[in-house]
């Protein structure tokens, strides 16, 4: 009945779809039950004969009581049900070692992705740097954040690995979505939120964003890449050689072409 779930990837997605199927089932039957009750009730209480009157009381506290208290059970036992799956997937102290560390930052209407350079560290950075042709905000003045790497729409991790995302947006509030991997987290501008995930088959899985944040949302969408370890050692060095030539390019010519002040363009995205 629930085949039509994307396929799960992530150590943890079989919890979430376990807690999906307890609620979607809780639901159909609740959903049942009130509605033969309700078909129920319109033929056993119709009026009968010309001139039946309605009967009318007020009050019952037993019902009143019983519809506040039968849901308060329910939301609770769901609450504790699923605190297990919660804390694993959200509690950063349950949170495992990361293997990779990416950084993520939604901007309408498209993911940048950044990964640290070849000296494997991230530059520094602050939000005064942000624009459009800086979307992380990295500190121009210093050295370690040159190398770092930068992608738009393509995140690339390897297989089996943890990987921890550092979220965030430079406009609206986006929600960084990965079907395959049971992740769904809100990017809220001026806060940073890590989410972790582990994938445990290679392939190509979508990256949605899951808000309506504005009339080009639909074309929010980006491509996780999930390469066995070789695959992602090789493309990770690729990528550092390309930053590094693009450095030693800029260093050649005058220091104009990355820090030109370029419109703001962000209604039709090129990429
Ligand atoms: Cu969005």
């Amino acid at each position: 009945m629930l085949d039509w779930l994307p396929e799960n990837v992530s150590t943890f997605g079989e919890g979430v779809d376990h807690l999906f199927h307890v609620i979607y089932y809780i639901s159909v039957a609740i959903f049942i039950l009130v509605n033969v009750i309700y078909v129920a009730f319109i033929i056993r209480y119709r009026r009968k004969r010309k001139g039946d009157k309605a009967y009318h009381y007020h009050g019952y506290n037993l019902l009143e009581v019983s519809w506040t208290a039968l849901p308060l059970a329910l939301f609770l036992f769901l609450a504790l049900y699923s605190d297990r799956v919660w804390q694993d997937i959200r509690y950063s102290e349950k949170t495992p070692n990361p293997d990779l560390v990416v950084e993520v930052m939604g901007q309408q209407y498209l993911w940048h992705f950044r990964y640290p350079g070849s000296d494997g560290v991230f530059g520094r950075k602050h939000i005064r740097f942000i624009s459009t042709t800086n979307p992380f905000g990295i500190d121009p003045d210093d050295p370690a954040g040159r190398d770092d790497l930068l992608t738009v729409n393509s995140m690339h991790i390897p297989v089996n690995k943890t990987v921890l995302v550092r979220l965030s947006s430079m406009d609206v509030i986006h929600s960084f979505f990965l079907p395959n991997m049971r992740v769904k987290q809100d990017a809220v501008p001026g806060q940073w939120i890590d989410v972790w995930f582990n994938s445990v088959k290679t392939g190509e899985y979508e990256i949605a964003c899951a808000e309506l944040c504005g009339s080009g949302h639909y074309l929010m969408r980006a491509v996780l890449d999930v390469h066995s370890q070789n695959e992602f050692d090789q493309w990770i060095d690729e990528q550092h050689e390309n930053v590094r030539a693009s450095i030693a390019a800029a260093g050649a010519a005058p220091d104009n072409a990355t820090l030109a002040a370029q419109p703001d363009d962000r209604q039709s995205p090129t990429e």
